[in-house]
Parts: C-alpha cells; structure tokens; sequence
C-alpha cells in the first residue's frame, strides 16, 4: 500500500504518496476537529488528487506567491479549505504555521472558514459560494492565453487548476463558465472534479442524474474519469489534460471521507468534525500513529523540497524578464503593476475637456462610449466586453477587437448572454493581473451577476460593470427591464462604488474614478435616454468633482432655503425644480449625488456644506433605499415607489411623478412643514 511514488531525497528515507496524502488528511482531520466545526471529508478525499497535482505538476513557489508565471490553483469547493491550508503549510508558505491550523476558522487567523484572497498567503480568490471558483478560474485562464498571445511562451505560460465538487457543477454558474471556456478553447484550465457523488443532503441521486462528462464534452472540453485513488491514474490524467487543444475535465472517483471507517463514502463525513473515537479509528485503517497536527519529519522534509521546486522556474523568469529590451519590458510590467499607464491622465483630460466645452446632449451610455475610444489607445490592458448587449451598452472601443477562439490577440470579450459568468470571469481577469476587466448588460440584469459582485467587493478588486438602460427612463421595454431596487441594494454591498452620473463630464468623472480605485469594484450606472449637460466650459476645472461623491451644482445668491439631491437622469429635473422654485420666491440649491459611498469617505464638514441645514429633497427615478441617510427626518424623496410599466419614457415620469413640478412641489411642503416646526418651537421656547 505504501509504495514509494516519490523519489527518494540524498540520505533521507523516501516517502510514500500515501503517507504524504495522509498528512494532508490528518491535519484537515485535527483541525476541524479542534475547531469544533468544518470540512473534514472532501480534503480527506482529495488528498491524493491535490499530492499528485502539487509533487508533480504545480508551478509555484511559496517564496513569492504574487509570482505572475506561477500556475494558479483554485480551490472551487471551499468548504474544504483545509485541503488547502494543509498544502501551503507544508509545502512552506510563510505565515501559514501549525499554530495558524490550530487556530482553523478562529478570530483572526489565517485559516478562516473559507479561503480568502487577500487574506491567507496563496490563496488566488475567495470561494465558498458554490460555482464561483471555477467560473472565476475561468477568468483567469482567459487571462493567460490573452497576456500569453500579446507577450510569448517566456513570460506568460502556466496552467490554471480547479478543483471542483458536485456542488460546483451542480450551480447554473458552473455551466455559463464551461460553454465560455469551451468556446474560446482555454487548454490551460484543468478541474479535477471531486467526482464522490455526496453533497449535505446524502447521495446525489437524490437530485441530480447529469452525465459530467457528456456535459463537459459536448460543451468543447476534454473528459475523462478516474480512479482518484490511484496516483498513477491521476498524474496520467493530468499529463494528458496538459497537452489537450481544449479544456479539460477529470472526473476523479473518490470516497468523500477516505479513511474514517464509519463515515466514509457517505454525507456525514461532509460537514462536521469525525469525532475522537472515529479519529482514532480513522489514524489505526491509514497507519497514522501520530499525535494531532503532527507530521513526521521524513514526510515535513518530501514536502518542504516540493515547495521549494519553483523557485528555479521563478528565477529563471525574472531572469527573462530582466533581459526584455525596454521596448518590450514597459508594457509588460505596466500590464502586471496594475497602475494607469502614464499616457491616460492626457486621455481623460481630453475627452473630459471636450464634454465640457461641447455640452453634448447624449445619453451616458454613449459618453461612456466615447470615454472609452479616447482612453483605449493609452490603456491597451483594458479588456471590455459585453454579455451580449454590445450596442445597447456600447462597450466596444472602435480600436478593440474581438476576441476569437483562434483570434486571442483581442481587447474585447463577447460573453455571451452569461451575465454570471462575465461577472465571475472578471473577477478571475483582475485577480490573474495583466488586465482592467470591463463588461456590461443592463442594469435590471445586476441582479444575475450579484453573487460575483459581491466576492469582487470581499476580495476587493478593480471590476468594472457598466450596467446601461438605468431606469424606467429606458421606456417601452417595461418594468421587466426597468430597474427601480436595484441602486438600493448594490448599494447596499460594502465596498462596491456605484456611481450614477448625470452627463457626459460626469460620465468620464466615473469612468477616471472607477478605473482608479485599486481596492473596488465600480458599477457604471447609465442612461438609455439622453440628457442634458450642466456640467461645462472653463467651470469644470481640474477637479474631479464625482470623486466626491457629491457636489453642489447650483448653490443660489444669498443663501438656501432648500436642497435638491439627485443622481443620474434626475439632476437636469433638480435644475429646472429650481429654476421653479425661484420664480416663487425660493432660493434652491442643487447637488448631483453620482456616488452614495464616496460622498460617505468624505469629512462631516464637506457633507454639511454640501448638503447645507435647509430641508432637503431627494430625486432618484428608483425606490428610495437609504436616501433617508441625505434627507433627514425633514426631507422628502420624489421617485418610485413600486416597478415601472411599459410607455415612453415621458409618459412613465410624467404617471409615476417625477417632475420638476413634484419636486418643486415637495421642496414647497417640506419648507413648510419646516416653518411650522420652527414657529412652534419659538412658540414652545417662549411660553416656557
Ligand atoms: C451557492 C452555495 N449554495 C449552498 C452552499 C452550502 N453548501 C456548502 S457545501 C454544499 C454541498 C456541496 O456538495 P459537494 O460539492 O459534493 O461537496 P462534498 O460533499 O463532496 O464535500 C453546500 C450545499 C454553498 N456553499 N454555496
């Protein structure tokens, strides 16, 4: 049983696969164990797939896990995480200690419950929700094939591995990511599928009879299945995999469990700790005498030498890339530093500067479009796309072209009508690097591509949406189409910028902060129908005034006696509100509010001043969410109150009462209401 299928080191005992297997089972078995909660039966099940893929083909070296050449394993089924942190720890990753897997899914530990990017050295992105990892993986193995067709086989040259369970493939998101993955032909993406047919519920007959192979296969990948026991079946699978044109799947047969007596090959091995007596049980069946988290010296030393295999393919890549001519050497490491190349602040200013002296009359959506031709030349790692609403989005830069299967030389993605999958692939594009990852559909549709989001916001990642057809401003399509919640809960994910500009000059504004912000995912919210400009001339200075969040647009002589807020489409009703309200006598100020999150980064000062002591009105064509936040208790909010219908835009404002009139109608009441209040309070004061 302990055949030794690894060679032997100088002066040292060889190790067998099983024993080196079996210490990544019983420290995923201790640590749950220890923490009293987790996953302890896919690691113990895929020991020996993950031994065979890190000791004999994983490119990686944990002295530099950020190596850009390096392959990139994504663990999809992320409850089993301690698969994982068992292989950076043994394999040496720094930080990643045998406290640290003491301290599994505890305050503060590199081990929480699920891998996060960002947070446990090695780990290349944030999985839990099932189907997310390999769709993202999907991403990044894009990602390689298009830096690797722009700089060669020397730079840019790994393979992406996934492994994924039932789960994974049972979620629709799995099957959007392996038809764009078939597709484009991604040879370098390899899942090895847990193949154990176990999910929480018990066998997985008892909901899902799909032939995985015959799936993969007729979606354009390579399938096979093995024995996931067998090292010598695993390792000639993967061999296999790596030299095939297409993608490919290995369905590797496994007990979910392996070892544990009594739980093995059955669902209680899944999600919860085996408990001492079957430990002890499980250490006598795998030989396994040692105390917990234990690993003989031996088995430490086979392991620590795997890791320290890459580092000469590490080496000899920056050797390479040391002896790039400049000409070549810029590009790329400007594609790698994720910094703008300097060539872009000239592009935005220009396009900036033009919005505002020719006041274009557009919609956003084709703003953005022109912001994206200008700045496209100055930014060739910008990777559009679209989920297939390029002319209704208007992503296309006239210079991109589009990527083919045969054709990997391109800027811009035809996705597909896979708004999940584009989300999620994006997501892998940021986290590979080499690329800005943008991509649209419309704004109603943020709802298919949410989950992907949201781990985009976790991981904190640069992913641009540009989610057009904004409101019921978009007409006659109707309320299936119009989005009215959806500002309220994008806003509602931390960390995720989402902006609503009101024209063109506030367009390339969003476009500049979007692309600026390291650390966030931005949603570009825009207008079907156009809009006027208020933004113009010499005013706009060089400030960009959307990185504020808010700003005052219109501030009236003398003083206020009320604040309009509005975003996107509803600023020019704002303007003409006030315009109303002043023949009345009543000086109204008007603030555009593109940005909720980054109007909250700014001072309590610089809020006050823009938001001024008056009451305030909030205009936004969408439910009101947490607009009460801007308003106060005083406030009134002129918007939807339910879904919108089909009509011409007009008609629709005009029926749900989004007006410069309903506006300037609320600023009337909400003065009122607040001259009362006051006259009562003196009142009040007075007779006291
Ligand atoms: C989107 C999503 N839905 C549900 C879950 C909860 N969940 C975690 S693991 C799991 C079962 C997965 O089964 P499988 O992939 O076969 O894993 P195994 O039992 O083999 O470990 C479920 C439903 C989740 N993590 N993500």
């Amino acid at each position: 049983m302990n055949a030794p299928v690894l060679s032997s080191i100088a002066g040292r005992p060889a190790v067998s696969h099983a024993e080196m297997a079996n210490a990544i089972r019983f420290l995923a078995i201790d640590a749950v164990e220890k923490a009293i909660s987790g996953h302890p039966g896919m690691p113990m099940g895929m020991a020996d797939v993950a031994t065979v893929l890190f000791s004999r083909f994983l490119k990686f070296d944990p002295v530099d896990p950020a190596w850009p050449d390096r392959d990139r394993f994504v663990l999809s089924a992320g409850h089993g995480s301690m698969l994982l942190y068992a292989l950076l720890y043994l394999t040496g990753y720094e930080g990643v200690t045998s406290d640290e897997l003491r301290a599994f899914r505890q305050w503060g530990s590199k081990t929480p419950g699920h891998p996060e990017y960002g947070h446990t050295p090695g780990v290349e992105t944030t999985t839990g929700p099932l189907g997310q990892g390999i769709a993202t993986a999907v991403g990044m193995a894009l990602a390689e094939r298009l830096l690797n067709a722009r700089f060669g086989n020397d730079f840019v040259d790994h393979f992406t591995y996934v492994i994924a369970g039932d789960g994974c493939l049972m979620e629709g998101l799995s099957h959007e990511a392996i038809s764009l993955a078939g597709h484009l032909r991604l040879n370098r993406l390899i899942v090895l599928f847990d193949d154990n047919a176990i999910s929480i519920d018990g066998a997985t007959s008892l909901s899902c009879s799909d032939d995985q192979l015959a799936r993969f296969k007729a979606s354009g990948w390579s399938a096979c299945r093995i024995d996931g026991h067998d090292p010598e079946a695993i390792a000639a699978a993967i061999e296999q995999a790596r030299n095939s044109d297409r993608p490919s799947l290995i369905a590797c047969r496994t007990v979910i469990g392996f070892g544990a007596p009594n739980r093995q090959g059955t669902e209680k091995a899944h999600g919860a700790p085996l408990g001492a007596e079957e430990v002890a049980k499980t250490r006598a069946a795998l030989d396994w005498p040692h105390q917990p988290f234990a690993i003989p010296k031996s088995i430490m030393a086979q392991w620590r030498e795997i890791g320290a295999r890459g580092q000469a393919a590490r080496r000899a890549w920056i050797e390479r890339t040391r002896r790039l001519n400049s000409a070549g050497r810029s590009p790329f490491h400007d594609a790698l530093n994720r910094k703008l190349p300097c060539g872009y602040a000239d592009a935005f200013a220009q396009i900036r500067n033009r919005f505002g002296a020719e006041r274009p009359n557009i919609a956003t959506r084709q703003a953005s479009q022109l912001v994206i031709d200008t700045i496209a030349e100055a930014l060739p790692n910008l990777l559009g796309g679209s989920a297939d609403l390029t002319h209704s989005n208007l992503t296309r830069a006239s210079t991109h072209q589009p990527v083919r299967p045969d054709f990997l030389g391109g800027s811009y993605i035809h996705y597909g009508v896979r708004e999940h999958a584009m989300a999620a692939a994006m997501n892998g594009i940021a986290l590979h690097g080499g690329f800005i990852p943008y991509g649209g559909t419309f704004l109603t549709f943020a709802d298919y591509s949410r989950p992907a989001i949201r781990l985009a916001a976790l991981m904190r990642i640069r992913v641009i949406h540009v989610m057009t057809h904004d409101s019921i401003g978009l007409g006659e399509d109707g309320p299936t189409h119009q989005p009215v919640e959806h500002l309220a809960s994008l806003r509602a994910i931390p960390n995720l910028l989402v902006f609503r500009p009101g024209d063109a000059v506030e367009t390339a504004e969003a476009w500049d902060c979007a692309l600026r912000a390291q650390a966030s995912p931005s949603v570009l919210c825009l207008s079907r129908q156009a809009l006027p400009a208020f933004r113009e001339g010499e005013d706009i200075g060089n400030a960009n005034l959307v990185a504020s969040g808010a700003y005052v647009v219109i501030e009236p002589e003398g003083g206020r006696d009320v604040t309009l807020i509005a975003t996107g489409s509803e600023v020019s009703i704002a303007i003409d509100a006030a315009k109303r309200l002043t023949k009345d006598g009543v000086r109204a100020a008007v603030v555009s509010a593109p940005c909720f999150d980054l109007f909250r980064q700014q001072s309590r000062e610089y809020q006050a001043d823009v938001l001024g002591s008056v009451p305030r009105v909030g205009i936004e064509a969408a439910i009101e969410g947490d607009w009460a936040r801007w308003l106060g208790d005083a406030g009134e909010f002129v918007g939807m109150t339910g879904f919108g219908a089909s009509a011409p835009a007009e008609v629709l404002y005009r029926e749900f009462g989004i007006t410069a009139d309903a506006v300037a109608t609320a600023a009337l009441h909400c003065l009122a209401r607040s001259r009362m209040a006051k006259a009562y309070a003196s009142r009040f004061t007075r007779e006291q």
